[in-house]
């Protein structure tokens, strides 16, 4: 549909037209991919030009509403979009920002601009993507309007539709994604935009967001942090028991680059550092990660010499010794990042190195003199970190020299496949002998190994490296990937490509599953991190009728396959037995052919929300554990890591 109210096409608007073209026939250049995750990034390039305009200075409240019929509202009180006729383009300057591409780059100007990874391509591209949009700007007294369709061809020009009070200002922008560009769902996930939407509170702090659910009945959140990124870093310590009372926080400002972070240490023994340039996680940190890393190592080791507390003969604190235990938010704020990296998450400005060691290191020195007692349990914490990185060192060489990790010295336990590919080789870690008996037999041996585990797995939410190393089911398992562990990781040795967690659909099976995870999640980061590892979905139900066999996974799919067959058909239905106790040819019928199988992969989509789940799960903490798992009464069935 094109516009209805004039046909005398002008070069530009055709020009414009074919620009939101290029964007619906090649959406993933865009957005990255239609699929739920870019569904949600419509959400995100609005919001984020509401953000914009809080940056700015003129909004603090976001309003963001989900629809019954999945259209999304985000509503900011800020001065409105301009609403006058941009000169450029002849059309007002709001058509302008809904259908040239980039437009809003040009025109917003200054501040800091959103434009990191997949963000800030921009409100045309969010246009040309929708059924339907319409923007509402409130501003001298008046309502401005437009909507588009389609695809963003403008229904008519913007035009006043009402009055409103004088002091009122804003800009709400509706929008309805098309089914026909994101044809794997257009349903929007609660959870992932309150993750976000809480996310960018804790970095803008006093922005107030809230979040309306209108699907469900009362469904809303506020978010609102006056403390900023110090509420951030209390919700990562929120399971665990912190080293000292106060979040450290340091902020600073050097040619308009803003730096601020706040950390508080635990008593665990993973770091848990996330770091953002312009509210976007850079998830490979980058030039401000690696200033505040490098000023923190320095600050400590200086502080402890100078204190006595690290003697001459002592070596220095490391990098991993300073941060072990360290719950830490980077936020920095430049006018002009540049994002590198595979995903493009890595902030690349080199002056932000200095900046940020010196802004950051100035603060934490100061910190410690004015707090010799915290100063002194973070000191002493990094050095039992020290030695006990120094004792895992020992036993990693101890296991080396032994052969422990020595793939020849099997003995049997692993059934390798035949293959060397690593992309077409897969492992299966398979809970217990008799089922590791049967993956034996039914597998294709050209490709999938078959490790059964014995013994009980440690929990290594618990454990350091070195107490790790010392189980034999762990040592084991880093035998067989081959990847070495701790300073040796490397992961272009992994022999599998695909590690499949094999487990009955019981409560032990859910806790062996949880303590890999767990082993994986803290030890092989990366291998979670680059989609190699799996769960294998036994089926629960098995329907025979006539000859066929009907393998489902779940109550929903027996009910749905049950409601497919015509009404006269008489039929058997069973509850499948454990994998121990399904034969060979049962088990590769239902879990492990290729052809046949449902795997589920693991990913880390969200790092803090997978950090806080393992840690509810795994930590010392008993109370948060029993709440998970009240509320999520299939336990890890609901572990979305
Ligand atoms: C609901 C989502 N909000 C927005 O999309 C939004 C954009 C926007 C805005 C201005 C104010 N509020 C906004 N909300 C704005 C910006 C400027 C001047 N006046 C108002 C400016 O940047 O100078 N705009 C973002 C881009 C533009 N306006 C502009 F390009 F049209 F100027």
């Amino acid at each position: 549909m094109f516009r209805k109210m004039e046909n005398n096409y002008t070069d530009s608007d055709i020009q414009v037209l074919e620009g939101l073209e290029a964007v619906r026939k090649r959406p993933g250049m865009y957005i990255g991919t239609t699929s739920e995750k870019g569904l949600h990034h419509l959400v995100w390039e609005i919001v984020d030009n509401a953000v914009d305009e809080s940056l700015a200075g003129y909004c603090d409240d976001i309003e963001v509403v989900v629809h019954k019929d999945n259209s999304v509202s985000v509503k900011d009180d800020g001065r409105g979009m301009p609403t006058g006729i941009n000169e450029k383009t002849g059309l007002s300057t709001i058509e302008t920002i809904f259908t040239v591409l980039h437009a809003g780059g040009k025109f917003g100007g200054g501040g800091y601009k959103v434009s990191g990874g997949l963000h800030g391509v921009g409100a045309s591209v969010v246009n040309a993507l929708s059924t339907w949009l319409e923007v509402r700007v409130y501003r001298d007294g008046e309502v401005h309007y437009q909507r588009f369709e389609n695809g963003g061809h403008p229904c008519e020009p913007m035009k006043i539709i009402e009055e409103c009070a004088k002091d009122r200002t804003g800009t709400t922008v509706t929008f309805k994604a098309d089914p026909t560009i994101f044809k794997e769902t257009t349903e929007f996930n609660y959870e992932t935009l309150a993750t976000r939407l809480r996310e960018l509170a804790f970095l803008n702090k006093g922005l107030r967001i809230h979040l309306i659910d209108e699907r469900v009945p009362d469904k809303s959140d506020v978010f609102c942090y006056n403390g900023g990124i110090i509420e951030y870093v209390n919700m990562l310590n929120k399971n665990k028991q912190p080293l000292h009372e106060d979040v450290i926080y340091v902020e600073g400002m050097e040619d308009n680059i803003s730096i601020e972070v706040a950390m508080q240490y635990n008593d665990s023994y993973t770091p848990s550092i996330y770091s953002f340039t312009n509210n976007i996680n850079t998830y490979e940190g980058g030039t401000h990660e690696d200033g505040v890393k490098n000023a923190l190592t320095r600050i400590i080791n200086n502080y402890a010499r100078n204190a006595k507390l690290l003697k001459e003969k002592d070596d220095a604190l490391s990098g991993d010794d300073v941060r072990e235990g360290l719950a830490m938010i980077i936020s920095c704020k430049h006018p002009d990042p540049q994002f590198e990296g595979q995903t493009k998450t890595k902030l690349g400005n080199s002056e932000v190195r200095k900046i940020a060691s010196d802004i950051f290191g100035q603060g934490l020195e100061r910190y410690l003199m004015e707090n010799p007692q915290v100063a002194k349990s973070i000191v002493e914490k990094s050095m039992t970190a020290s030695r006990a990185r120094i004792a895992a060192k020992k036993a990693r060489e101890a296991t080396r020299r032994s052969g422990a990790l020595d793939v020849t010295n099997f003995f049997g336990k692993l059934a390798d496949c035949k293959s060397k590919d690593a992309t077409i080789s897969e492992i299966f870690l398979v809970e217990g002998d008799s089922a590791g008996g049967s993956a034996i037999k039914g597998r294709d041996s050209m490709t999938q190994a078959i490790l059964p585990l014995r013994g009980k797995i440690l929990n290594v939410e618990k454990a350091r490296l070195d107490r790790a190393l010392s189980n034999e089911e762990i040592r084991t398992i880093i035998t067989a990937f081959g990847t070495g562990i701790g300073e040796d990781f490397n992961l272009d040795k992994l022999r599998y490509h695909k590690i499949i967690i094999m487990t009955d659909a019981d409560v032990d099976g859910s806790h062996i599953r949880v303590l890999l995870l767990t082993l994986f999640y803290r030890f092989f980061k990366p291998i979670v991190e680059a989609g190699h590892v799996y769960a294998a979905q036994p089926p629960l139900f098995v329907i025979k009728h006539g000859k066929t066999i009907k393998y489902v996974l779940n109550e929903q799919e027996r009910d749905e396959y049950l409601a497919s067959l015509s009404p006269n058909t008489k039929y058997d239905i069973a509850r499948m037995k454990g994998l121990g106790e399904m034969d060979a040819e049962e088990l590769n019928e239902t879990t492990m052919d290729i052809n046949k199988r449902v795997l589920r992969q693991i990913t880390v989509d969200d790092a803090i929300a997978a950090d806080e789940i393992f840690n509810k799960l795994m930590g010392e903490e008993v109370e948060p554990r029993r709440e998970f798992i009240e509320t999520n009464a299939t336990y890890v069935e609901n572990l979305d890591i």
